[in-house]
């Protein structure tokens, strides 16, 4: 090691090329060492609770460890891809009055989250109704499926040069599918975000169908949707999203809404010093982590109502997930079931604050949970750690 650094360096010097990292990765290195740093202090603050309080069934055996998609055994990631497939292949519960277009399980999530978007995002309920969301795809894979490990996350500050480089992307058996095919001469998708807000979605490198691993449309369809953006794939939406429009997974990587997810865009959003602070950071429409998050992926995920059907978006939801754990890790006793906002999206209309008693609606994925019951990762329902 030390011997190819001297001799990068003497050819440096010889070249007049410096081989010196630039200012701006030296910042996001030393980001990604204060987050890693956070992120121990958030696992032993779980590993101590769980070891010593009495009042959560939550015990060190039963912790389930979610991990990074690129930090996986090879196996691990096969047997993940293989029981999303098995969701989709097994039959729906949603009533075909609900949504005449749900055919599986998996559909039975994409019905939820369209259902619920109104009432669950940009408000008092995001982070737990995602919290709980994730968990329940989770257990589906678990228990209907014979996954035995955690929801994987994507780690996108590692990749947020070009999310193209990320692993689990890479397109190989080993990963969620890679890109969409280009294509080219594309015009921007104008969105509505929220707030008022409209956001016209430059294109980026691909746009068409998946071409290789997991999800290409021979082994994965898309059943649901589109519903929450210019529909870019037929205008004619069936059922306000919610009838049967089989169809490829598309996506679409931008390395311009990827910028927005570098290790700095994390510490930023960490270092909050309350929920309203967090969220306001996390959730900001057009630079916040969350929505970024889905912009860079693009087709799909662009699609605020019918995203969960893209895979990708629930290893996006966990990475979210682990820093709100991250973050309530800093401080447990006075983060963990600190609450902020209200139950309109933007608070438009007006409306009361949540409370721990806020009930969040699962349909036929769960019995109602009050939002007291699903904010922390080891206590009511949740039983895992990021590792
Ligand atoms: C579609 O785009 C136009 C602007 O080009 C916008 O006024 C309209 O609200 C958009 N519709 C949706 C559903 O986003
Ligand atoms: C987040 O990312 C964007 C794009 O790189 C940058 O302009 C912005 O300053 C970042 N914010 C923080 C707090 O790092
Ligand atoms: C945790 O939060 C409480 C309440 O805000 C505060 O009094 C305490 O100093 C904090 N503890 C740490 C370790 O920051
Ligand atoms: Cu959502």
């Amino acid at each position: 090691m030390k011997f190819t650094t001297i001799l990068v360096g003497s050819l440096s010097l010889a070249t007049g090329i410096s081989a010196a990292p630039s200012p701006a990765d030296v910042d996001q290195a030393k980001a990604s060492k204060y987050i890693s740093e956070l992120g121990k202090v958030y696992q032993a603050n779980v590993l101590q609770t769980v070891k010593s309080n009495p009042k959560t069934k939550c015990t060190p055996d039963k912790l389930i460890r979610r991990k990074e998609w690129g930090s996986m055994a090879k196996k691990e990631q096969l047997s993940y891809v293989n029981a999303v497939i098995c969701l989709s292949k097994t039959p729906a519960r949603t009533s075909l009055d609900v949504a005449p277009g749900a055919r599986s399980r998996y559909d039975d999530f994409i019905v939820l989250h369209h259902l619920k978007t109104p009432f669950v995002h940009g408000n008092g309920r995001f982070l737990g109704f995602h919290r709980a969301f994730v968990h329940l795809y989770e257990t589906a894979l678990r228990e209907e499926c014979g996954y035995t490990g955690g929801q994987p996350y994507w780690d996108w500050t590692k990749s947020y040069k070009d999310p193209r480089t990320a692993s689990i992307f890479d397109g190989s058996p080993y990963s969620l599918s890679g890109n969409g095919k280009y294509v080219p001469n594309r015009a921007p998708i104008t969105s509505y975000i929220g707030k008022g807000l409209f956001l016209d979605r430059l294109p980026g490198t691909g746009g068409g169908c998946v071409e290789s691993g997991p999800f290409t449309a021979d082994k994965f369809t898309i059943n649901l949707g589109p519903f929450g953006y210019n529909a870019t794939e037929d205008p004619s939406v069936p059922g306000d999203g919610l009838g049967y429009n089989p169809r490829c997974l598309k996506r679409d990587f931008s390395t311009y809404y990827s910028q927005f997810s570098r290790p700095t865009n994390v510490t930023h959003v960490l270092d909050a010093a309350d929920l309203e602070e967090f969220n306001a950071n996390m959730d900001h429409p057009v630079r916040g982590i969350h929505g970024t998050g889905h912009f860079q992926v693009g087709g799909i995920m662009y699609d605020t109502f019918a995203s969960p059907s893209d895979p990708a978006f629930f290893a996006h939801h966990a990475q979210l997930d682990r820093i709100w754990a991250i973050w309530q890790g800093q401080n447990a006793s006075a983060r963990t079931n600190q609450l902020w906002g209200t139950l309109t999206a933007g608070n438009e209309p007006p409306s009361a604050d949540v409370t721990a008693d806020t009930p969040v609606e699962l349909g036929v994925l769960h019995a109602d949970y009050k939002l007291g019951e699903i904010l922390s990762t080891i206590d009511g329902p949740h039983c895992y750690i990021y590792e």
